[in-house]
């Protein structure tokens, strides 16, 4: 599909917002966080509607994580570590089962977390492949390797399929619109260890609560 001048993607700017999720005492801020995806969101359109089912549950969990920044507890949404102290001390999250809260702030961001593990994953596998190595593949490992595990059977069916439709190689690194696969290369490698610890910074939050298996 051929994108109009206006909505030109370019991935490196996709990983500068997910970069600039961190701020100096290293916290994780909302905002840019869920702007991380909204561009993430906007690359897996643009690689297809086969794509569209996929980004469709992004969709619906960046939206309330925007309401939730919009409303009038906003300010306790300003970063993870905030909505996670905030939410807890008022008993806001089903932690073992599901109930009254079947979409705090806690159990949103932990799935786009989860999946951010499946991007760094496959980010990697890109950045390390030669000519010869299939989009299609490195992305079913990368989600074999994370999100699988949290996802039904059906999922992982339409997953599968999914990736099978991604372009090849030199395709998606057009798509990617960041310039020759050198410079891919060079920008993944400067974008991976930010993002790295952008979900390590979670995940360990998230541990330390025991908030890693909310349903
Ligand atoms: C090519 C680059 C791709 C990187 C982006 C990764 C996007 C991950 C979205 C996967 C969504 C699959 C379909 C939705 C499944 C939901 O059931 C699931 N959501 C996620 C994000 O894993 C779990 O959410 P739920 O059902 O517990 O509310």
């Amino acid at each position: 599909a051929v994108m109009s001048e206006d909505q030109k993607f370019c991935l490196r700017e996709v990983l500068d917002t997910f970069q600039s999720c961190l701020t100096e005492n290293k916290e994780v801020r909302i905002d840019q966080y869920v702007a991380g995806w909204r561009g993430l969101v906007r690359f897996m359109n643009s690689l297809g509607s086969v794509f569209s089912f996929i980004s469709k549950d992004a969709v619906n969990k960046i939206q309330i994580m925007v309401n939730y920044r919009n409303g009038e507890n906003g300010e306790h949404y300003a970063t993870v570590q905030s909505m996670v102290k905030y939410e807890l001390d008022k008993g806001l999250v089903d932690i073992t089962k599901r109930g009254s809260f079947p979409e705090s702030g806690c159990r949103t961001l932990l799935r786009l977390h989860r999946a951010l593990r499946w991007l760094e994953l496959f980010l990697e596998r890109l950045r390390t492949s030669t000519e010869v190595d299939k989009t299609s593949v490195m992305c079913s490992e990368a989600y074999n390797e994370s999100l699988a595990q949290f996802h039904p059977w059906i999922i992982r069916k339409a997953a599968g399929m999914a990736f099978c439709a991604l372009p090849g190689r030199p395709t998606f690194f057009e798509v990617m619109n960041v310039g020759t696969p050198e410079q891919v290369v060079a920008m993944l490698g400067d974008a991976l260890p930010l993002i790295s610890e952008v979900y390590q910074l979670t995940q360990d939050l998230y541990s330390q609560h025991n908030l890693l298996d909310i349903p």
